[in-house]
């Protein structure tokens, strides 16, 4: 039977408004369906480092800008607290567990190993063009450094910042590997200077908003691993002094103009719509360092398994599908970004197993979006010490030692640590964030599931591994 022509009319407008109900309008060729994606990653940032974590704190026009563009984390974590392990797992959406990619790597080191997939190289097939300039530590051997794990453009130093000869406590160690620059494969700078790390920020800046403008007509991966603030920090001259709070505020302050210019470099190049930006750290602050580290409300920092370490601030801007100014206390982790955004650009997933998940959904904040994990691992160096429930409520300490500040250093100088031990602990995390009560006793059915968890994650990925001195 044909239908009236009025009803088939009828119908087609149903249709098509069923169609625009239904998801994101249509793409055109003014808007390439596959987002860009920009990745600033900082090192020891503290959790409340920037205004839009910290009111009161520093002034930061350009994070705060991006905040109100976006979407704030409060609720984001890292699965370890110490550099190559946390940037291994962002890059692969891998354990360190799986991937044994444990503390931080020093000069020479093999670093991540080729069977696990990179970002770059998950991107780069699927025709993006890929970038990062800043800090690799994931490998400092011809076959691990960016430009052989799927970096298209690199330019940065392949580890830590104060692993040179004017380290604070071990320079004749450190000393035997002047720190070099390297710029797409080659070594650019053979023995980077106090003036050169001065110029650090700048550098990775300017090299990220010329890729920006470079590769405005195509999909891009642009990652940049700021080596500050990581002690011995540095900024340019124009920054010195500015921030009234010390150098670490003015170090701060650079990398807020950092965040201004590459957010700008999208707007002015028309990608602002059609670029994810995500703004995080690889661990918290590294509080030996005193007036030269950053701040968490969280217990402990850097380099233990407690939140102060291993929550870090993220933002994430995507205008077409994140609402603006707008803050979310879902629980993801680092280790989920990978394989979200895959699912977001549509390119296929790497061929190794990986641990992340897709929670695009969570971070759009969708009603009802719950977070696919049963549990997250974390560790320290090459130890397993706990898990927190995927909900994010719940978080259990196996017993182990961690570090505890005793006193802090000044101006550059370490401070003194001791060893402390936690016994297996129960935190009710969305009760009790700062981890100050256990409460094993009060739940013990939810400590034996966490605890049946932690064991199948212990016997599959660590039973083989003796323990090292982290
Ligand atoms: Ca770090």
């Amino acid at each position: 039977m044909q239908l009236q022509p009025n009803l088939s009319a009828f119908l087609l407008l149903l249709f098509l408004s069923l169609i625009s109900c239904a998801g994101p309008e249509p793409a055109t060729e003014e808007t390439p369906t596959r987002p860009n994606i920009v990745i600033i990653f900082l090192d020891d940032s503290g959790w409340s480092d920037f205004e839009p974590f910290n009111v009161d704190g520093l002034k930061t026009p350009n994070v705060t800008a991006l905040a109100q563009e976006g979407r704030s984390f409060h609720n984001f974590y890292v699965p370890q607290a110490i550099c190559s392990a946390s940037r291994s797992a962002l890059l692969t959406g891998c354990y360190p567990g799986r991937t044994k990619v444990f503390g931080a790597h020093g000069p020479n080191a093999r670093g991540l190993e080729r069977n696990f997939a990179t970002l770059g190289e998950v991107f780069k097939p699927a025709g993006y063009t890929t970038a990062i300039f800043g800090k690799w530590h994931c490998g400092d051997q011809p076959d691990t450094r960016p430009p052989a794990r799927g970096f298209d453009e690199s330019a940065g130093l392949m580890y830590s910042n104060d692993m040179w000869k004017y380290h604070p406590e071990n320079p004749e160690y450190w000393g035997r590997f002047p720190i070099k620059f390297w710029e797409n494969g080659k070594v650019t700078i053979e023995d980077v200077s106090k003036d050169d790390q001065k110029h650090l920020t700048q550098w990775y800046t300017e090299k990220a908003v010329d890729f920006i403008q470079r590769h405005r007509d195509t999909s891009f991966v642009l990652y940049v691993p700021h080596n500050m603030p990581h002690v011995p920090l540095f900024c340019s001259p124009e920054f010195e002094g500015k921030s009234g709070r010390g150098l670490y505020g003015d170090v701060l302050l650079e990398l807020d103009w950092s965040v201004g210019q590459i957010n700008q470099a999208l707007k002015d190049n028309g990608l602002d719509k059609n670029t994810i930006v995500i703004f995080t750290s690889d661990n918290g602050p590294w509080h030996s360092y005193g007036n030269h580290a950053g701040s968490t409300p969280y217990r402990e920092a850097k380099a233990t398994s407690f939140d102060g370490g291993i929550r870090s601030a993220c933002i994430v801007k995507y205008p077409p599908e994140i609402e603006a100014n707008t803050v979310s206390t879902s629980t993801f982790f680092s280790i989920d970004l990978l394989p979200t955004l895959c699912q977001l650009a549509n390119v296929d997933l790497p061929g190794n197993e990986i641990d992340g998940m897709n929670v695009w959904e969570l971070i759009r904040g969708d009603e009802g979006a719950k977070n696919p994990h049963d549990f997250y691992a974390i560790s320290t160096g090459n130890h397993f010490e706990g898990i927190i429930s995927g909900d994010g409520n719940w978080k259990l300490h196996l017993p182990h030692n961690y570090r505890h500040l005793i006193e802090a250093g000044m101006d550059g100088m370490a401070g003194k640590f001791e060893q402390w031990h936690i016994d297996t602990s129960l935190y009710h995390m969305s009760e009790d964030p700062m981890e100050s009560k256990n409460v094993i006793e009060e739940f013990p059915d939810v400590a034996r599931s966490l605890i049946q968890m932690a064991e199948g994650h212990k016997h599959r990925f660590y039973r083989e591994l003796k323990e090292i001195k982290n």
